[in-house]
């Protein structure tokens, strides 16, 4: 018998709501029912049925489709059921989002019944298939089987659990009529699911063995569960059911079977062996659940074999016990359950059968929020919800497992700017032929695992300096852009380079050798002039063709010009107060840049300095000089590379110039500019100076020799050991005192938004300083709770609710911060690709060891030499910055508190005698 016909001849699949009245429970606990979300698909308003379960539409959980009602008759009584159907939804998946925040149990169960019973009168029921979170779950048939009702226990990982159906090709309109959620008893199925939230289960049978009264649902089972009759599976017909009135401790059941399940049971009065038979519809890995309950006044011992292999020996079951067996087994595609005599009465009260699912892993935060970013820089609607690779891929992406390795916006107007893919770390093609680009190819630098890149049919105008980083790229097609100049020698770093595609370009001149080599294909036609050899192009030239000399598109030099240019920037950046500084800092700027000619902008600019806190301005010829022609690099940037300079007052400092040219960087330069002018504290670095010429945009910084954090914790001079835990302590405490400045010390106040280890700098005593305000942000005005605005950070310090809301508030950083203190303790980066992918980000790993109280993940290197509790009160501090909900996270005041009483009792700990290191 197929487990379809199995379906339809329960009385429970067609009649849900009859049944429960007949089973003729009239009172009903409300508050038992809490966890319960019933959602009639179709239906146009809410209605609590014969067990007083409320119903709701389901209009609120789905935006597409459309709704009816149909009428059917069947075994002479009619009946109605709604329905919606998702018509022309191929290729698309269609999916019910349902709230399961509220539910405090790990596990819910969700039941979805589907119909067809011919509502379009056309006679062609639909096939489709399910999916649940990231899993496909089944293919449902409406053919085989009208109605298709799936139940699933499925662990809770997130608020939202998206249940999408998917159409197949030929399948008909995927269609839906109710949908249930259930919480499931705490502990229960445990062993089924496993410790990792990795599985779920599908209920294949759950079977009240020896009952032939219907199905038992709720209120006789509290968790709503359907406990199917028993039925012939045996095909010995050997059982009988019998049916005792009695009471059990079941507590030990954490199943919590309902009663009256377990009061029936089917045995064997004879010497015989008694057996059930479960046909599968494929083959997989089954989870088999044995209820016992000695319900018989004497005690029986048995033997319990599943498909031959014995799973107990010699099962005593002794009168008042319940007890229930777990049974996993592999790849089978039948069940056989046998209860082997060895003195009197084999007996079983349920069964349940599940097939395992495996839950896909979900793609890394870090890859969803690049490509949320990448989704509002293109202005558009891309579908783009939920898991980019499971249960199948987005439009516009392919993945493998769990990573996103091609993106294809081809078509798509991106609005001029390359986005950043700076954290699709594992992209390995990107097309972005036909996207509107313009300017500069940038943006690019980190994909390091690239191997083609499609940029062709755009205006790019210019290579900049990302090349030298791509070096796994094999194929680069710029063909059909405005590329101008030469080519630059960094494209003869791409040793894996196999076609290089230049056609119909403004390109001229002699191409690096490093580029004639025999594995590559160049195509050139359609350029101005290009060869390998440069007498070619003095030929050509001499037709006629005169070679163009490369245009560098130069700030406009007009005075209007530059102010109508600032002001598109003012306008981004949205806040009156902000703006009103800004436009005195681009009239400054401005008559900075007039200098030359006007002399009384000379003391207008002094004027305007006094403002500006007397933040120096300096040339570009001076900063040349005071870093010796740039000579030595002491770091890169996300925008640009730090040389070391030295100020004519012997002054050491660093200095930041920056390549990117786009107007947002322009935007985050006059944005550090502005705040850092105006905030002074011991624990940020102060900004000395800056200039701000013909696209050069250069930051002078007071000088920290020390080197970040970053290098501190991870550097290659393993500089590690210095770093004791009180060192730590002291510099998560400086670093605490100037974010807290920032948040409730400056006015306006200041959410820094990029808090990262390489953010925090330390002189040569080990004290620390916060830095990069590029990206910070004013709070308008003191009332504001929030800002919102486009979500920028980086990978792995990113605030998830910021991510997720856009708004912006203090307790980002505060979030950045958490992860930060989690370095400190572990020891390791926020984000690794090293060891298994559980551990990728370090807030999602070090959690459950922080909430459970254990230090296992504490650096290695501090072992034996810190104070327990100075280690568990960081430890907490850490984990509460880290919440997902912004509100449960501790302002910096509380956390510098915390850090200040954990450093004293680390300080108490060695001068009694702790371990120094
Ligand atoms: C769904 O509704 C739209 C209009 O709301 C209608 O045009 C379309 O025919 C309907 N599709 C089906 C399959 O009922
Ligand atoms: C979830 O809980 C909140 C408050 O506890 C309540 O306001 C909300 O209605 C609940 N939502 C559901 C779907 O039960
Ligand atoms: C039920 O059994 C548990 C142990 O399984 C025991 O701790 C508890 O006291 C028992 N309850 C009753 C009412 O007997
Ligand atoms: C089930 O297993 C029992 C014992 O292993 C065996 O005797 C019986 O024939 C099996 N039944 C079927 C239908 O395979
Ligand atoms: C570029 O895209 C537009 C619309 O998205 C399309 O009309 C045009 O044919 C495309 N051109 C190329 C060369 O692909
Ligand atoms: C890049 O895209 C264009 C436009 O579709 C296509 O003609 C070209 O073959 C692509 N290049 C590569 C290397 O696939
Ligand atoms: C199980 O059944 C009882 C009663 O019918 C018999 O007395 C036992 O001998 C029998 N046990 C086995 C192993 O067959």
């Amino acid at each position: 018998m197929g487990i379809n016909e199995y379906f339809h001849c329960l009385p429970i699949s067609c009649f849900p709501f009859l049944l429960i009245a007949l089973l003729g429970f009239s009172t009903f606990a409300f508050a038992e029912q809490s966890g319960f979300l019933s959602i009639s698909c179709g239906g146009t308003a809410s209605f609590t049925d014969s067990s007083n379960i409320l119903w709701v539409p389901d209009d609120s959980y789905v935006s597409t489709g459309n709704a009816t009602t149909v009428n059917f008759i069947e075994g002479g009584s009619s009946s109605q059921f709604s329905l919606r159907v998702f018509p022309h939804s191929h290729d698309r998946r269609t999916c019910y989002r349902l709230p399961v925040k509220n539910i405090s149990s790990s596990l819910i169960l969700v039941r979805p019944r589907f119909y067809y019973k011919n509502y379009d009168g056309l006679g062609k029921p639909p096939a489709f298939r399910v999916s649940l979170g990231t899993s496909t779950t089944t293919t449902v048939n409406l053919a085989s089987s009208d109605p298709w009702v799936e139940e699933f226990i499925w662990p809770v990982t997130k608020d939202t659990l998206p249940f999408c159906l998917h159409a197949i090709p030929d399948g008909g309109f995927p269609v839906i009529s109710s949908l249930e959620i259930r919480p499931i008893p705490p502990g229960a199925y445990e062993s089924g699911v496993g410790p990792y939230t990795n599985k779920l289960l599908r209920k294949r049978y759950r079977v009240n063995c020896g009952y032939n009264g219907g199905s038992i649902r709720y209120p006789s089972d509290s968790f709503d569960r359907v406990w199917d009759a028993d039925q012939n599976f045996s095909p010995s017909h050997l059982s009988k059911g019998i049916n005792v009135q009695r009471e059990f401790n079941l507590s030990s059941l954490k199943e919590t079977p309902p009663l009256s399940v377990l009061q029936s049971a089917r045995f064997l009065a004879r010497k015989n062996n008694l057996a059930y038979n479960f046909p599968l519809d494929k083959l997989g890995d089954y989870y088999i659940v044995l209820y016992f309950a000695g319900i018989l006044p004497i005690s029986s011992s048995f033997d319990i074999l599943i498909n031959g292999g014995v799973v107990r020996s010699n099962f005593i079951l002794n009168s008042f016990k319940a007890i229930t067996i777990f049974s996993t087994r592999e790849d089978v595609s039948s069940l056989n359950i046998t209860f082997r005599n060895i003195s009197f009465y084999p007996q079983v009260n349920a069964i349940e059968v599940y097939e395992i699912i495996e839950i896909p892993l979900e793609t890394s935060s870090t890859t969803v929020s690049a490509l949320q970013v990448i989704h509002q820089s293109t202005g558009m609607d891309l579908g783009w919800q939920d898991d980019p690779c499971s249960p199948t891929p987005w439009k516009h992406i392919q993945c493998e497992g769990s990573l996103v390795t091609s993106l294809y916006l081809s078509g798509i107007n991106l609005r001029a700017i390359i986005p950043t893919f700076g954290d699709l770390l594992d992209l390995k093609t990107l097309d972005l032929h036909n996207t509107s680009l313009t300017g500069e190819i940038q943006n690019l630098g980190s994909l390091q695992e690239l191997k083609q890149l499609n940029l062709s049919f755009n205006q790019l105008t210019s290579f900049g300096s990302d090349f030298s980083t791509l070096v796994r790229l094999q194929i680069l097609d710029l063909q059909n852009n405005s590329m101008q100049g030469t080519v630059p020698d960094s494209l003869g770093n791409l040793k894996e380079l196999h076609l290089l595609n230049l056609e119909n370009n403004r390109l001229h001149g002699v191409l690096p050798q490093s580029l004639n080599r025999e594995s590559l294909e160049i195509r050139t036609s359609g350029n101005l002039c290009l060869a390998f050899s440069s007498s070619t192009c003095n030929d050509e030239s001499a037709t006629g063709n005169p070679i163009e000399i490369p245009q560098v598109t130069i700030f406009p030099p007009k005075k209007h010009s530059v102010y109508r240019r600032r002001a598109v920037i003012i306008g981004a950046i949205g806040g009156a107060v902000c703006a009103l500084i800004l436009t005195g800092l681009l009239a400054f700027i401005f008559k900075r840049k007039k200098k030359r000619t006007d002399d009384t902008a000379q003391t207008r600019a002094t004027i305007d300095m006094r403002n500006w806190n007397a933040t120096r301005v300096l040339s570009y010829k001076e900063i040349k000089a005071a870093t010796n022609n740039f000579k030595e690099v002491i770091g890169r940037g996300s925008f640009g590379s730090v040389y070391l300079g030295k100020l004519p007052d012997g002054k050491l400092v660093a200095v930041k110039v920056r390549f990117d040219q786009t107007q947002l960087g322009a935007d985050s330069f006059i944005n550090e500019v502005h705040l850092l002018s105006q905030v002074h504290h011991q624990n940020l670095v102060s900004l000395e100076g800056f200039c701000y010429e013909s696209k050069k945009q250069i930051l002078v910084y007071e000088y920290l020799p020390g080197g970040s954090l970053t290098d501190n914790l991870y550097g290659s001079n393993s500089k590690k050991l210095t770093l004791s835990w009180i060192r730590r302590l002291k510099i998560a405490i400086d670093a605490a005192k100037g974010l807290d400045y920032l948040h409730s010390g400056s006015n306006p106040r200041i959410i820094h938004r990029d808090v990262k280890s390489s953010n925090i700098l330390l002189d040569t005593n080990m004290n620390a300083k916060v830095c990069d305000f590029g990206l910070s942000k004013q709070v308008p005005q003191a009332e504001t709770s929030h800002v919102t605005t486009v979500v920028k950070g980086t990978a792995g310090y990113l605030d998830p609710e910021y991510y997720s809301t856009q708004q912006l508030t203090e307790k980002s950083d505060v979030y950045s911060f958490g992860v930060v203190l989690l370095e400190l303790i572990c020891g390791r980066e926020p984000l690794s690709r090293t060891g298994c992918p559980d551990s990728y980000n370090l807030v999602l790993w070090a959690k459950p060891y922080l909430q459970a109280g254990t230090f296992e993940i504490v650096d290695e290197s501090l072992k034996g030499s810190y104070d327990m509790e100075s280690m568990r009160k960081v430890a907490s501090i850490a984990s509460r910055a880290v919440e997902r909900d912004a509100s449960e996270r501790p302002t910096m005041a509380a956390v510098l508190g915390v850090l200040k009483d954990a450093y004293s009792i680390q300080f108490a700990f060695l001068a009694s005698g702790g371990h120094l290191s």
